[in-house]
This record gives C-alpha cells, sequence and structure tokens, in this order.
C-alpha cells in the first residue's frame, strides 16, 4: 500500500516536470521566431542575395542580357508582325532591391556633356532594340546599382511619325540611362484621321502613366526634338521646367519669352495645380501658350537650363496633315484664365483603343473624339 503512494507521487511530479519544460521550450521558440521576423534582418545586398541565392534580381536581368548580346542571341517573338526582343522581361516581375541600395547621387557620374546628333545615318527599329537589350518591356529602366531620385514618365503625342521616333528612341534611352533616372516612354498615339490634338494626348498620357507606375515627375516632348547635351536632364524641379531651350530650328534661342513648347517637365503636383492641359485645341499651335498662362496664373515661374546645356535638333520635317494651324487659338489663349478650371485634366475623356508593350516604349492608341 506505502509503495502504490509512493509510485503515484513519483509519477505526478515527472509528469509536472515535462509539462514545465514543454511550456518553457514553446515560449523560447516563440520568442526567436518574433524577434527573427520583426526585426531588420538585412542591411546590405549581400545579406539577402546569400540567403536567397534564387532571388531574381535586376542584376540577374542585366546579367543574363549582356550574355544575350556577347553572344549576339537574336531570340525574338513575333507578335501582331513585330519582332520583339524576347529576353526584355517585366519590370514588375524584378525583387524590390531599393531597400537595400544607396540613393543615386544628385549629379550622375555617367554623363558626357555635349553630344554629336545627326540624323543622316538610316535607321531600323531592330537595330535600335538590339541597341537597348537592357530595357524592361514597355520601354522601362531603372539604375541597378542606385536607387533613382525621381521616377519618371515620357510623355509623346503621336501620330504617323515612325521615322522620327526612331531616332528618338535611338539617342534618348542612352542619355536617360546615363542621367540614372527610372523611367518609362509612352508614345500617346491619336487613332483615326480627324485633326490632331497635342495637349489632350499629353493629359491621356499623364492618366494613363500613373495607372501603371507612381511616377512623380512627366516630361512631355514633341518626338522630334533630341537634346544634344546630357546634363540637360529629364527630371523635374521645384518649379515647371522648360528643356527645349534652344532649339537648331529658332537658331540656338528662345523664340520668345513666354515659350513653353517642345519639351517641358512638370511634377505631378505641378500638373495636378493647372488642372493639366487644354483639350480643346485642335490643330497646330497656341496649347503650349496656353500651358504657360495656366503656370503663370497658378503663381509659378519657369525654370531652364542654360542656352549652351538646352541645346537640341529638331528633326526637319514638313507640316503634317491634319495639324494646320487653328485659327481659334487666339481667341482660346486670351479666355485661359477662365478655361483653365473647366478645362482640363478634370474634363478628360478618351477611349483607350489599344495598348502595345514593345521593348523600346508602351504605345498607347487613343479615340479622343473630334473637334
Ligand atoms: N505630331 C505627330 N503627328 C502629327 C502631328 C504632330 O506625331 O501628325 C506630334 C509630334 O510629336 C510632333 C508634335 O506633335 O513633334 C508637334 O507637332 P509638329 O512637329 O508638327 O510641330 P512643329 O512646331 O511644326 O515642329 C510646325 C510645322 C512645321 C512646318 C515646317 C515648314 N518648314
Ligand atoms: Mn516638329
Amino acid at each position: 500500500m506505502q509503495e502504490a503512494v509512493l509510485n503515484v507521487s513519483f509519477h505526478t511530479k515527472a509528469c509536472a516536470v515535462v509539462g514545465v519544460l514543454s511550456v518553457v521550450h514553446i515560449l523560447v521558440t516563440l520568442f526567436f521566431y518574433l524577434t527573427e521576423s520583426v526585426g531588420y534582418r538585412y542591411t546590405t545586398y549581400e545579406q539577402v542575395s546569400s540567403d536567397f541565392p534564387d532571388l531574381v534580381t535586376l542584376e540577374s536581368h542585366r546579367a543574363a542580357a549582356l550574355a544575350l548580346i556577347s553572344q549576339e542571341t537574336k531570340g525574338t517573338v513575333e507578335i501582331d508582325g513585330d519582332h520583339l526582343f524576347s529576353n526584355a522581361s517585366d519590370i514588375n516581375d524584378y525583387a524590390d532591391e531599393s531597400e537595400v541600395l544607396e540613393p543615386c547621387p544628385e549629379t550622375s557620374p555617367l554623363l558626357v556633356g555635349p553630344m554629336h546628333v545627326d540624323f543622316s545615318q538610316p535607321l531600323h527599329f531592330d537595330v535600335v532594340r538590339e541597341e537597348n537589350l537592357l530595357l524592361f518591356m514597355g520601354g522601362r529602366y531603372k539604375p541597378s546599382n542606385c536607387v533613382a531620385l525621381q521616377k519618371v514618365a515620357i510623355i509623346i503625342p503621336f501620330r504617323n511619325r515612325d521615322e522620327h521616333l526612331k531616332y528618338w528612341l535611338h539617342f534618348l534611352h542612352p542619355v536617360l540611362q546615363r542621367q540614372q533616372l527610372d523611367y518609362g516612354v509612352y508614345i500617346i498615339e491619336q487613332d483615326g484621321d480627324v485633326t490632331f490634338n497635342r495637349a489632350k494626348l499629353l493629359n491621356v498620357g499623364y492618366v494613363e502613366a500613373l495607372k501603371e507606375y507612381d511616377y512623380d515627375c512627366f516630361i512631355f516632348s514633341d518626338v522630334d526634338i533630341i537634346p544634344m547635351d546630357d546634363r540637360n536632364i529629364y527630371k523635374c524641379s521645384s518649379q515647371p521646367r522648360h528643356l527645349s531651350v534652344s532649339m537648331d530650328k529658332f537658331g540656338f534661342r528662345l523664340p520668345y519669352k513666354h515659350y513653353f513648347g517642345g519639351v517641358s517637365a512638370m511634377s505631378k503636383q505641378q500638373f495636378q495645380r493647372i488642372n493639366g492641359f487644354p483639350n480643346k485645341y485642335w490643330g497646330w499651335g497656341g496649347e503650349d501658350d496656353d500651358i504657360f498662362k495656366r503656370l503663370h496664373y497658378r503663381g509659378m515661374d519657369i525654370s531652364r537650363p542654360s542656352g549652351d546645356i538646352g541645346k537640341c535638333r529638331m528633326i526637319r520635317h514638313k507640316r503634317d496633315e491634319k495639324n494646320e494651324p487653328n485659327p481659334q487659338r487666339f481667341k482660346r489663349i486670351s479666355h485661359t484664365r477662365l478655361t483653365m478650371n473647366t478645362d482640363g485634366v478634370n474634363s478628360l475623356n478618351y477611349k483607350v483603343i489599344d495598348i502595345k508593350k514593345d521593348q523600346l516604349y508602351t504605345k498607347i492608341t487613343v479615340d479622343i473624339g473630334k473637334p
């Protein structure tokens, strides 16, 4: 009888000890689990990649692209009759390395200054694609070794200007990369053959680009204007910026003090403050002066590079059909102060007909109605 009692009390004690040990074990495991997942585990890119050797990174995309270049591989896929290089991939498929990279320097060390620009060599789109194997699908790029200071959407109003677009892409992609920008190129193509409307297409570009990525700066550029110096940075500043300040066709001077045509840069905030651009300028002329007046009425100044750095060339061309000078432009400009409140990005309507992702650009074809 006595022995039985002793046995029971030994069992009870043993069970209690095992129970306590289990609880301690669970607590210790929980502690390590929580501190591991809550704390910042990585401070350098090397640490991340050593733990996750299979992580798909911008670096590995670039290595693959460079390997392709050295092998001179021409892997192409055909989409709607266009040859696209199959190695251009979607930028969103890549791991975001921004947490482990330093911001890019204020002035890029890659700039070369004055550049030789001429349009005498014939050019083919496929050649420009081969020059630009480091691009992501849709004409997207970001530096691989630092975080770009701005996310820039380049908006180009377009119809039937492939001849000029080839040169623009050939000259500008390398420049924008040397400027260390996180950028995307958007070609906004007016569908149909009614009168051209540059400013409305630019509004469409602003809205459509923002649907894709959190851009904070917008460059509005004619398709036929090429900068002659890469220190003319395609970036926004505290004031709206006019970039094409000394064009060959105007004898490398501003044609008039308030000229704001050609190439300009505006942050999202600056663009919103003026309600975007007017939608009602059909045909050539006036819309750039309307935009200048909008900025002026909202108390903004225009910033510009020096005449030297701001030199650029416009590819010579004839006036396009369906873009005749707009006879209404003078009357419209005289009413900007009133019309800017109701005619702009707040009244914009259009229909997207097609979105085409090329390695070199994203082309958005739109029906913007008629005059
Ligand atoms: N654009 C097109 N397609 C068109 C019309 C205009 O893509 O049919 C775009 C293109 O981006 C162009 C921009 O709108 O660069 C501005 O149009 P533009 O180049 O015709 O304007 P610009 O002031 O031309 O250069 C003035 C008429 C040229 C007359 C020249 C006579 N020597
Ligand atoms: Mn032109």
